[in-house]
């Protein structure tokens, strides 16, 4: 029985491919648990599409590296992740071990919502099972992945809520297939601070970055201070939300919202 509708703190919303209206994921989360394993998987330019979400929600996301059981040495899966963004938390479990509730615990207290984000067989579903102490009859099904590039079979294909053992609530959601950027506002200068803070050092107050003389981002390119392979990054996100974010109305205007209207008759 529906008794009360609360006021949305923070909302984690993304558009699919030629979409209109944003698909909602889930509202009121904490902490996001962005969700990758040990494996082919792990791919920073991914990672950071799902950092922009997180920010642009107001949530606080924490990377989650599944399958650390898996490989001999987690260190240079962490060392991937660790520089994506400034204060970034970083874990690495075995999602089917009880241990892996322990070291998440820190986000899971009473009154903390969490939900699981990421793609296709990294672990959600398992990682769920055990915060959740389920029983094997009331599991998350679990799938397989395919051996030859670690990926999923899209097993969860519905989002769901579960208390966590002793804490709080955690989400379960289907595996994404291709997380494309969109109506982005702060979540982006988050997410890549160290270029953001370079911008008002720039010549001209709306520099591109990319041809304009004494650019801060540049000549920190040049000296070697700045990752160029962040500041390409950056940019294909950057391209990739104006072009996906509906403005609706105003000089700047870039879509026709309007939906197209149909034929008449026959
Ligand atoms: N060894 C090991 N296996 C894992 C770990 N995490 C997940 N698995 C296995 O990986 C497979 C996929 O796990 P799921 O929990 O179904 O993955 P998912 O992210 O929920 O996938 P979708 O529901 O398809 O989005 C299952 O066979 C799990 O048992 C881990 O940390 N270590
Ligand atoms: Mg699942
Ligand atoms: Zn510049």
């Amino acid at each position: 029985m529906l008794v009360r509708r609360l006021e949305r703190r923070t909302l984690l919303q993304r558009r699919t491919e030629g979409s209109r209206t944003p698909q909602l994921i889930a509202a009121n989360v904490d902490t996001l648990f962005i969700v990758t394993s040990c494996n082919d998987d792990l791919n920073v330019a991914r990672l950071e599409r799902y950092l922009a979400l997180a920010n642009e929600a107001g949530t606080t996301p924490v990377i989650v590296l599944t399958r650390a059981d898996q490989v001999a040495d987690v260190e240079p899966y962490r060392d991937q992740v660790a520089s994506l963004q400034r204060g970034l938390e970083v874990v690495t479990l075995n999602a089917k071990s009880p241990d892996a509730a322990r070291t998440l615990a820190p986000w899971c207290s009473p009154g903390q919502t969490i939900a699981l984000v990421g793609s296709s067989g990294v672990g959600k579903s398992s990682l769920l099972n055990t915060l959740s102490a389920k029983a094997p009859e009331e599991a998350q099904l679990t799938g397989s992945i395919r051996e030859q590039d670690s990926k999923g079979r899209h097993t969860t294909t519905s989002r769901s809520l579960h208390a966590i053992a002793g804490g709080g609530w955690v989400i379960d959601t289907p595996g994404i297939r291709a997380l494309h950027i969109s109506d982005i506002s702060v979540g982006l200068d988050l997410l890549f601070a160290e270029i953001a803070e370079l911008a008002p050092l720039c010549r001209f107050g709306n520099c591109t970055h990319s041809h304009e003389p004494e650019c801060a981002v540049q000549a920190a390119v040049a000296s070697g201070t700045l990752d160029p392979v962040r500041v390409e990054r950056w940019r294909k996100l950057l391209d990739e939300n104006q072009s996906n974010t509906l403005i609706q109305s105003g000089p700047r205007r870039n879509k026709v919202t309007k939906a197209p209207k149909k034929p008449r008759g026959r």
